[in-house]
């Protein structure tokens, strides 16, 4: 079984992704072209790379451009500190490939909205935050949680990753987003998950726009408040994935 992508299969992926992300006129710096850029969701998922990423194969792994992560605190007053972690700002830029996804999740305290630059963009929902003990989500202290709109019925041809079908089941509402749609928005704590139409011509192409992001991959974040730096606030419903999403194995080749 591949348990690694090779440096060359690695820098093909992002170079790709960052020359993409350049033609549709993102400001990609080179500080923003690393190691965390290529998201391999698993274990299992180095398995893309037998047969390349245009090989339109179910798997889940993409892309993330990181052009700002702002905590915003600055000018808050300080009885507010306890709920900035629910604020700032992010803006980034995520690449999926033809058959290709981001695994399912949600975010305790994100709330996010996309808009698709070249492509189309399969989404896929729940509409309600979903109160069980899996997810320790408790409702009733929340300040409101009207649900999201529904969605259209998933399209015949969605083909998902082997084995990870079961924590897709939940996200019931699907929509397919294109460029020129009005903003997407995924709610707080609402599981959600995307990918590239198998039969695309280009990957899809998407800006996100959210909250603060606090996840593992983001640089630079050892300088900021002390309390946020244990904080990963991505929950995937896969089994082991927050752990495995930390870093890549790339080896020489
Ligand atoms: C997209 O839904 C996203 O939240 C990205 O911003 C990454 O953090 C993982 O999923
Ligand atoms: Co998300």
């Amino acid at each position: 079984m591949r348990d690694h992508v090779t440096r060359r299969e690695y820098n093909d992926w992002v170079s790709e992704c960052a020359a993409l992300a350049i033609a549709c006129g993102y400001p990609v710096q080179r500080s923003m072209i690393h190691d965390s850029v290529g998201l391999i969701m698993g274990q299992d998922q180095y398995a893309a790379f037998v047969n390349g990423l245009w090989s339109r194969e179910p798997y889940e792994l993409f892309a993330i451009f990181e052009a700002l992560n702002e905590p915003a605190i600055e000018g808050l007053p300080k009885a507010g500190l306890a709920w900035a972690e629910y604020g700032g700002l992010c803006d980034k830029l995520m690449i999926v490939h033809p058959g290709k996804f981001c695994s399912p999740h949600y975010h305790w305290r994100k709330t996010e909205y996309y808009e698709v630059v070249l492509g189309e963009m399969d989404v896929f929902y729940a509409p309600e935050i979903i109160n069980d003990g899996q997810l320790e989500i408790a409702i009733d202290d929340m300040i409101n949680h009207k649900t999201m709109p529904r969605g259209d019925r998933w399209p015949d041809r969605v083909v998902l990753p082997n084995g990870r079908e079961g924590s897709y089941e939940r996200l019931t509402e699907y929509r397919c987003l294109r460029p020129g749609d009005p903003k997407f928005v995924v709610h707080r704590k609402h599981l959600h998950a995307f990918g590239c139409p198998r039969d695309a011509l280009t990957p899809v192409v998407i800006r996100e726009v959210s909250n603060y992001s606090h996840e593992p991959t983001t640089v630079g974040k050892a300088g900021l408040l002390e309390a946020w730096q244990h904080i990963h606030d991505n929950n995937f419903l896969h089994p082991g994935l927050n752990e495995s999403r930390l870093s890549n194995t790339i080896v020489d080749g």
